[in-house]
């Protein structure tokens, strides 16, 4: 059976349905298709934010793999720190946007001069599920991404960041120190510049404000990783 011989056994009129009853059906299929396309617009109206306490810096360890940490287990200099980002989507009227589709909506690195070079894999900071009732989601599991940043994170939807609440105060580190997608032998000579040098944020892999052996781990266990 194909898709159009499949529209015309359940055409509602050719089934006996009386047309009042198809205008109605044919309605709520265009009404069902317009909620999975709703376009948030200029997103005045949306913002976002992190469960970090203000001033707490969180720092997100990420592996192009996934197998980095999850938001809730981000670091501050004190400990781990729950970094969750909520968006709530909008459109321009500040009506909630439900079920819009969470691979529209992702995380990037505020760009700003000499502040790292953290790159994301194919679809590797987006949301964890599409907007739900209430026009909400969250990014709670590990990203996909490598390479490091000192600058604020984005979120972006559809292509355009939020304009109506600021940058998120969340930096990221990865073993691809050299953010290329892959921790592998090339970014060890990084690392051991670091460790030998002075402080340098992008090693600072268990983020405590110190590169040392606490950092090791992480690197070692971190080689192999590739994007998936
Ligand atoms: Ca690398
Ligand atoms: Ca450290």
């Amino acid at each position: 059976m194909t898709c159009c011989d499949r529209l015309q056994t359940v055409h509602p009129i050719a089934s006996g349905w009386t047309k009042s009853k198809a205008v109605f059906a044919i309605i709520l299929v265009i009404g069902v298709a317009m909620a999975g396309a709703v376009d948030a617009q200029n997103l005045y109206c949306c913002t976002a934010n992190t469960a970090a306490p203000a001033g707490s810096a969180p720092v997100l360890y990420n592996l192009p793999n996934g197998g980095g940490a999850a938001l809730t287990q981000a670091r501050s200099v004190s400990g781990i720190v729950d970094a969750t980002i909520t968006l709530y989507l909008r459109t321009d009227d500040c009506v909630p946007v439900v079920n819009f589709t969470a691979t529209d909506m992702w995380l990037e690195k505020e760009v700003v001069a000499s502040t790292g070079n953290f790159a994301a894999c194919l679809s590797g900071t987006t949301a964890d599920a599409n907007t739900d009732a209430v026009g909400v989601t969250t990014w709670t599991a590990p990203l996909r991404a490598g390479g490091w940043s000192t600058s604020r994170t984005l979120v972006v939807v559809a292509g355009a960041a939020l304009i109506a609440s600021a940058p998120l105060d969340l930096r990221h580190n990865s073993a691809d120190l050299n953010g290329d997608g892959v921790a592998n032998l090339a970014d060890i000579p990084l690392f051991a510049g670091d460790y030998l040098g002075p402080y340098a944020f992008r090693s600072d892999l268990w983020f405590d404000g110190a590169v040392d052996l606490s950092d090791i781990p992480r690197l070692a266990g971190g080689i192999g990783a590739v994007c998936q």
